[in-house]
């Protein structure tokens, strides 16, 4: 047993009741007499079992499975679906089988949300995917973001409502948006009004995280020189996206994260077709050059947004969602309300945010 620091109050809820013999066969059992004599820094020899509390989480995750809801938006054609798509290998956004004749742009924003479950080595991750079809795709775009602003609110909205009910449920269905990717045009000129006015709104709502989609239709150096000038751009509108500088939590995030947010916002590709190239199946598109690979970081930035997305962050963006985001959701909401009545759970009733 290692005592780095003063141990404080053992054995709580311990003493009272307690026979002694009883007491006797507990101490034995746990080793809790070490640290009981703190201060002295004495320890006896012997495994407590600390450490187990992983196992045990990870035996609850198993369990239980965890929620992830991602939303995409760009306009139309930039490769969103099949991002999705690519990112979690599977058919998880429908492709639009691009405009036909008589297929209209929707007037106005629309919010589809799909839910797929996932499974791998035991774990399940109930994904939800926000698509927002008709985001810039109008004449005249100018309060495009109102609706997804309105959505993301509404499921605060209704994970308060489960939360101050009363009789609440043991785990309230996680609705929230933990992250969503904006997809910037690959002009090769800059970000449009459009983009900056998005992220501004939003970034205080929701985790944004941007990419240039459809990074193989620039040369090597056009995605330099796009990815530099809207790194600019963004830090001259003063956009924060996830992960955002004031979250990082010590040192050590601050310089994982410093990394990560200098090579943003990265610049990917997606495909859901395989081909083989050197004896393995890989994602990719086929070109009459060449084969563009999905997750080979020679070729595009496919890889680090994965690995960042959901091998690094996943759960810091659950996190975020809930402590931050909705945190302030929340601070919010109940100050309009005076912070005592509690909020009407008449389902018609809209937020008024
Ligand atoms: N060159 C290139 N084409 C891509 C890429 N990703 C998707 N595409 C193609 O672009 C077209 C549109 O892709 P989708 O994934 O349906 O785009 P979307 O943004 O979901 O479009 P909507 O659902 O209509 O808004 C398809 O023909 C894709 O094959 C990419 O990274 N590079
Ligand atoms: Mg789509």
């Amino acid at each position: 047993v290692h005592i780095s620091t003063h141990s404080v109050g053992h054995g709580v809820g311990h003493g009272a009741g307690h026979v002694a013999g009883h007491t006797a066969a507990h101490n034995g059992a746990h080793a809790h007499g070490g640290s009981h004599s703190s201060g002295s820094g004495s320890t006896l020899l012997g495994y407590i079992g600390i450490d187990t509390i992983i196992e045990q989480m990870r035996k609850k995750t198993m369990k239980t499975g965890f929620d992830f809801n991602i939303m995409v938006v760009g306009h139309s054609g930039l490769g969103k679906s099949t991002l999705v798509n690519t990112l979690f290998k599977s058919q998880v956004s429908r492709k639009s089988a691009g405009w036909a004749r008589d297929d209209k742009i929707p007037k106005t924003v629309d919010i589809k949300a799909v839910s797929h479950v996932l499974e791998e080595g035991g774990v399940k991750m109930k994904l939800t995917v926000v698509d927002t079809p008709g985001f810039g795709d109008q004449i005249n775009n100018d309060n495009c973001w109102e609706p997804i602003s309105k959505y993301i609110n509404e499921q605060y909205e209704k994970f308060l409502k489960e939360e101050v009910n009363i009789t609440r449920k043991k785990r309230i269905p996680d609705t929230r948006v933990h992250c969503c990717l904006y997809f910037i045009s690959p002009t090769g000129h800059s970000l449009r009004q459009l983009d900056v006015e998005f992220m501004k709104r939003l970034s205080h709502s929701v985790n944004i995280i941007p990419v240039i989609a459809k990074a193989d239709t620039m040369t090597i150096e056009e995605r330099q020189d796009f990815k530099q000038r809207v790194r600019k751009e963004l830090e001259m509108g003063g956009i924060e996206f996830y992960p955002q500088k004031e979250f990082d939590e010590d040192m050590e995030d601050k310089s994982d994260n410093d990394k990560i947010r200098e090579a943003m916002p990265f610049a990917v590709v997606g495909s859901d077709k395989e081909y083989q190239v050197n004896g393995k199946r890989v994602l990719g598109r086929k070109t009459a050059w060449g084969i563009v690979e999905v997750e080979n970081p020679n070729h595009c930035e496919f890889a680090q947004l994965r690995d960042f997305l959901i091998r690094s962050h996943l759960q810091d963006l659950k996190e975020v969602t809930h402590n931050i985001h909705y945190e302030t959701y929340r601070a919010k909401r109940l100050n309009e309300n005076g912070g005592l009545h509690p909020i009407s759970s008449n389902d018609t009733q809209e937020s008024n945010l």
